[in-house]
């Protein structure tokens, strides 16, 4: 337990690698708010996985960087001692919002765990010190343009080919990828871009032996996707649906999907992102570390929660080369066999490098403690 001294919001932006463009959009630059806390003891770190923008959910990096200033923060610094689940429990007070929880609480876990020198990797409970990694694909301007990308990723060593698809860029990309590498394992997502009356389409790719479809149907509509599960032989897989464990717990009675996509930052963070886990776990419902293009900071906390034992299909857990040409952090690798390693350093183990914070903040703000009394 420690007192949360201050609180730093900093919006960050960097160019990706290539443009990523989903059923709801393209981006071509990530832009995010990081969050650094400076305890009594020890600083740590954060981000939020919201955009710029209410498309994946209902979050955005404006909205966020409010709540955190005007709510999130401003009750820390009158809680006095705290640690990762008294500021959880704190948290509930606001509604909704588990982007820009999961920023604060994960940088109050991250002090919390260097100051007493314990990896996040540890204190989770991981059982590996490798994860296996895939790629997700953006989609792309041709058939040809994406079996070279395919080609790229698999020549580095990814694990998992993940397309994303939308009504109309489907069926025959699947159908492309699927021929020219049979043996891949390969998977969809489509953001929830599709309705129920578009179960034929779904019917059609359960052939091309895909490991899952990600969020296919509305991302409120559990209802639907057990309708269209019950209809295809191919796992579903849930992302914008699952932002809670209760979420979790409800779409698998439901049988809306058999596999889950575990994004601690979609979830309110590192504890309840690990609740989910233990609740599949339990089920014997596999479940794998989703991204959300994050920098090395987020990264850090994917990789360690991706070691947990129920983690047992490879993630979207990807390089930092296959994002930015200069990360925040210390850039992740990937090793040739397509796994990458879990960060062994106290808390997340890695740190944004202040010549990379120079170049990318583009706004930032100091609240602190006293301010607020
Ligand atoms: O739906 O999983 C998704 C990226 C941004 C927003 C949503 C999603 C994604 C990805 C990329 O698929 C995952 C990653 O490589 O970080
Ligand atoms: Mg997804």
């Amino acid at each position: 337990m420690s007192r949360v001294r201050a609180v730093e919001l900093l919006l960050v932006e960097l160019p990706l690698v290539r443009p990523f463009r989903t059923s709801f959009g393209e981006v071509s630059d990530k832009r995010c708010v990081l969050v650094r806390v400076e305890t009594d003891d020890a600083e740590g770190w954060g981000e939020c996985v919201a955009d710029s923008r209410p498309d994946f959910s209902g979050e955005f990096n404006e909205g966020a960087w409010l709540v955190l200033r005007d709510f999130l923060a401003p009750w820390l610094f009158r809680a006095g001692d705290v640690d990762a689940s008294t500021a959880e429990d704190a948290f509930a007070q606001v509604r909704g919002n588990p982007m820009a929880k999961a920023a604060l609480l994960d940088a109050v876990v991250d002090a919390e765990l260097r100051a007493s020198g314990m990896s996040l990797a540890s204190w989770l409970g991981a059982e590996r010190d490798r994860v296996e990694c895939g790629v997700s694909i953006g989609i792309a301007s041709s058939t040809e343009a994406l079996l070279e990308q395919v080609t790229g990723y698999l020549e580095q060593g990814y694990r998992r080919i993940k397309l994303k698809i939308e009504p109309g860029i489907d069926v025959d990309r699947v159908r492309s990828v699927r021929d020219a590498h049979p043996g891949i394992v390969l998977s969809v997502d489509a953001n929830a871009a599709y309705s129920l009356t578009d179960a034929d389409v779904f019917r059609s790719m359960d052939d091309a032996d895909l490991l899952m479809i990600e969020q296919p149907l509305h991302h409120e509509d559990l209802l639907q996707h057990a309708e269209l599960q019950a209809l295809l032989r191919t796992d579903l897989c849930l992302d914008e649906s699952i932002r809670s464990a209760a979420d979790a717990a409800a779409a698998l009675a439901l049988g809306a999907c058999r596999i889950v996509n575990i994004k601690q930052g979609r979830v309110g963070g590192v504890l309840e992102a690990k609740r989910i886990h233990d609740l599949c776990l339990d089920r014997r419902v596999p479940v794998w570390c989703g991204g959300m293009l994050e920098t090395g900071v987020g990264r850090a906390l994917n990789l360690a929660l991706a070691a947990l034992p129920g983690f047992t299909l490879p993630g979207d857990t990807s390089a930092s080369a296959r994002y930015f040409h200069d990360d925040l952090t210390e850039p992740f690798e990937l090793a040739p066999d397509g796994t990458m390693a879990v960060p062994t350093g106290p808390g997340i183990g890695v740190t944004p490098r202040p010549d990379r914070l120079q170049a990318c903040v583009t706004r930032r703000e100091l609240l602190r403690q006293a301010d607020n009394e």
